[in-house]
């Protein structure tokens, strides 16, 4: 057999469980399951038609999704009408007459992306009411009645007001040229090395759009960070179009990650410095050739003078040199640049300070289409970390928070942590710069600075698996990130609880049941793998599995978990109080004295802000080390209570994703071991404490899990 026929075969093989009615999560939350007959009858009474007022792509597919989605949930379409009647469902906008008809006084929308849902007479009954200025404000306004009713809310009497906390709301993809992701755990690119012709691929990338769009993302940047110049040459220029123009009636704008030494290697140039007028002219002709193709391009995301990566440092500048060029260059086309804070340097004597010394000094001097995107913590995507000083501190030029929704840190797509409440805990720290009530959220979504461009982002956790990313469980992140980036102001139970019910079933008991895992997932993998602060305890290079111990001559300092930790016998932690690397002095008061002080600093955060002896006695009147062991060993009985609670819920959900969750959970319980016995075995060769005596024995010992070698296996 020819390879092209027999990889049809394979891929035809691949699609057969989709063609038989297996679940396989490629519907993410989009599945539209068929509701109970007590739920659809009430339904079917308010959709019995449909009232599309415009032609425009955005609209038309806001209407093609209702009556998709319709047809599925309730098993009748709405018919398509002219008029207004009892039972009708109107797609419009708020300039169109048939509102002024319904409205007396018409609408007032403030947001392109805002909108109303609002249940309004008309003779001899009542309608729904979908309006937005723009027709995005439609697809937005569908999605969110579709939520609703796929959630089993009532929908009779709604008055709904939405309008987005963030204007550019996007995924980074990490995703190389030649098909790989770095830190990508769920099979390959989406979008680049592809074999199958666009066509083959458009469903797929149809779904990709819908989803993002049923919870407002409206921009993704296409290739990793650590970009290849080549991303800009006119072969790959050509399929960002194709993906741009399928994408646009979603509201998603696509976005490049770029290399600063482009003009150099893709351009032949002998230099990249931003100064240079022949640098500009290569990037100004650059931009005109991608706008001529994609007239709405987003712009560029760029990673300089970080790890390695090019930048304007290189030529004896600075990065307000280095973005303030590139913002001129997109500035004639509304294109906006987003440079990444992500550095820091070996010679630096405390990593989580860098971000801050380096970047507080050009505070006010980027150009006004530039956004700083900062991580959300000072050192990386840790379990858990204290929100980066950045936030608040910068005041006269706009941040943008950049998450990780991939789990680099937090058990690859092997391990359930549900980041909804991670992320909370993130937007809603108060930063204190303009006293209290300056929270991160505030402090980035314009309230509190005024500043005009806003923006959010999360590293996606995508890839080509069928389930998109590699757990079914972990479509959650993907979902949450987009719903907290509309509105950070909703809990994150809501946000679990709307994804359950989509994704799975509306049985009570499940999604109870579920919400509750969920709810404790992040912090048991905390408890298991950085509990108290400590962070970085992960293999060096892979981010897998723990290896606190590791020394490697060549390596730099700060790649090394040792330099986190700093476990002797004398206790654990990273003094970064005002005796330490002051690194406190970074925060806002009162923060920085409740940092700064051990009795005072949370105790969730201890080791990362001190050093502490391991008899040091809690508030709790444990010493150090054995509340240390209990958090340990507290997280692997979470994890073994997700596996018991997963158990009980057999059958009531299809029995393929049942078993594939199933599956996780077993292995996410040995792996929460494994990091226990890991961490608390070593830290035991410095305390040289007991592990307290009601506590079971460890499964391993120290030497098999120093020898235990990382199973590529995992990744995928
Ligand atoms: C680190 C990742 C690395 C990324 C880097 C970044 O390990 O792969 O390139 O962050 O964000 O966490 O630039």
């Amino acid at each position: 057999m020819k390879y092209g026929r027999l990889m049809a075969v394979v891929a035809a093989l691949m699609f057969l469980p989709m063609l038989v009615g297996a679940e396989t999560g490629a519907d993410l939350w989009l599945r539209y399951s068929k509701l109970p007959e007590s739920m659809a009858t009430g339904y079917r009474k308010e959709a019995k038609s449909l009232v599309v007022t415009g032609n425009d792509a955005t609209q038309q597919a806001a209407a093609g999704e209702i009556r998709m989605a319709l047809r599925s949930l309730l098993g009748t379409t709405p018919t398509l009408s002219k008029g207004v009647a009892d039972g009708s469902i109107v797609l419009a906008t708020s300039s169109d007459k048939i509102v002024k008809d319904l409205i007396p006084g018409g609408l007032e929308l403030s947001d392109d992306e805002a909108y109303v849902i609002r249940t309004v007479s008309v003779k001899k009954g009542k309608a729904i009411l979908i309006a937005g200025r723009t027709t995005t404000g439609i697809l937005y306004g569908t999605f969110d009645l579709l939520r609703r009713m796929q959630n089993g809310e009532d929908i009779s009497n709604l008055d709904i007001n939405e309008q987005p906390a963030y204007k550019l709301r996007l995924l980074n993809h990490w995703d190389n040229l030649n098909g790989t992701v770095e830190r990508g755990y769920a099979g390959h690119s989406i979008f680049w090395n592809r074999e199958e012709s666009f066509e083959q691929l458009k469903d797929q990338y149809l779904t990709y759009a819908r989803a993002n769009a049923s919870v407002g993302i409206n921009g993704t940047v296409l290739n990793n960070v650590n970009a290849s110049p080549e991303v800009l040459n006119t072969e790959n220029l050509e399929r960002v179009k194709q993906l741009a123009d399928l994408f646009r009636p979603y509201n998603i704008k696509v976005y490049l990650a770029v290399n600063f030494a482009s003009p150099a290697v893709l351009g032949g140039l002998d230099t990249a410095d931003p100064l240079d007028e022949n640098v500009q002219q290569w990037w100004r002709d650059k931009a005109a050739e991608i706008y001529k193709m994609i007239p709405d391009f987003g712009g560029f995301l760029v990673k300089a003078n970080s790890e390695g990566q090019p930048g304007p440092m290189d030529f004896g500048r600075t990065h307000q040199d280095g973005a303030n060029m590139l913002a001129g260059v997109l500035k004639p086309h509304n294109g906006v640049v987003m440079w990444r804070a992500f550095v820091y340097e070996p010679t630096n004597s405390d990593r989580a300070m860098q971000a801050y010394n380096e970047f507080m000094p050009f505070d006010g001097k980027f150009a006004d289409n530039v956004i700083v995107q900062v991580k959300n913590g000072p050192v990386d995507f840790q379990p858990r970390e204290p929100f980066s000083p950045l936030f608040g501190a910068m005041q006269k030029t706009p941040l943008m928070v950049e998450f990780q929704i991939t789990l680099e840190y937090l058990g690859h797509s092997n391990q359930l942590a549900y980041l909804a409440t991670m992320w909370k805990e993130v937007l809603d720290a108060d930063t204190w710069a303009l006293g209290a009530g300056s929270s991160v959220a505030r402090a980035t979504d314009g309230s509190l600075f005024g500043n005009e461009l806003t923006a959010i982002a999360g590293v996606a956790n995508i890839g080509r698996d069928i389930n998109w990313c590699g757990h079914d469980l972990l479509q959650s992140n993907w979902y949450a990130f987009g719903r907290l980036a509309w509105n950070h102001q909703l809990s994150s139970e809501q946000i679990a609880e709307e994804w359950i019910r989509m994704t799975f079933t509306n049985d009570d008991s499940f999604v109870s049941t579920l919400e509750e895992v969920m709810m404790r997932s992040r912090e048991a993998v905390v408890s298991y793998m950085t509990p108290m602060g400590l962070h970085h305890l992960m293999g060096w290079d892979h981010h897998y599995g723990p290896e606190p111990w590791t020394d490697l001559s060549w390596a730099r300092a700060d790649w090394l978990p040792r330099y986190y930790h700093r476990a002797g016998e004398d206790g654990i932690g990273f003094d970064r109080s005002s005796k330490g690397s002051n690194a406190v002095s970074q925060y806002f008061s009162p923060l920085r004295e409740m940092y700064d002080n051990p009795a005072t600093c949370p105790e969730n955060l201890l080791l990362w802000f001190h050093h502490l002896p391991w008899d040091y006695r809690l508030a709790s009147g444990k010493t150090l080390w054995d509340a240390l062991v209990y958090k340990y060993y507290e997280g692997v009985e979470q994890a073994r209570f997700f596996q018991k609670e997963w158990d009980k819920l057999e059958g009531k959900i299809d029995q393929e994703r049942f078993e594939a969750i199933r599956y996780k959970f077993k292995q996410q319980t040995k792996e929460a071991i494994w990091w226990r016995d890991a961490c608390v075995l070593y830290f035991q060769t410095f305390s040289k404490r007991p592990i307290p005596a009601e506590l079971e024995r460890p499964v391993h010992d120290l030497d098999e899990l120093k020898s235990l070698k990382f199973d590529l296996k995992h990744h995928n």
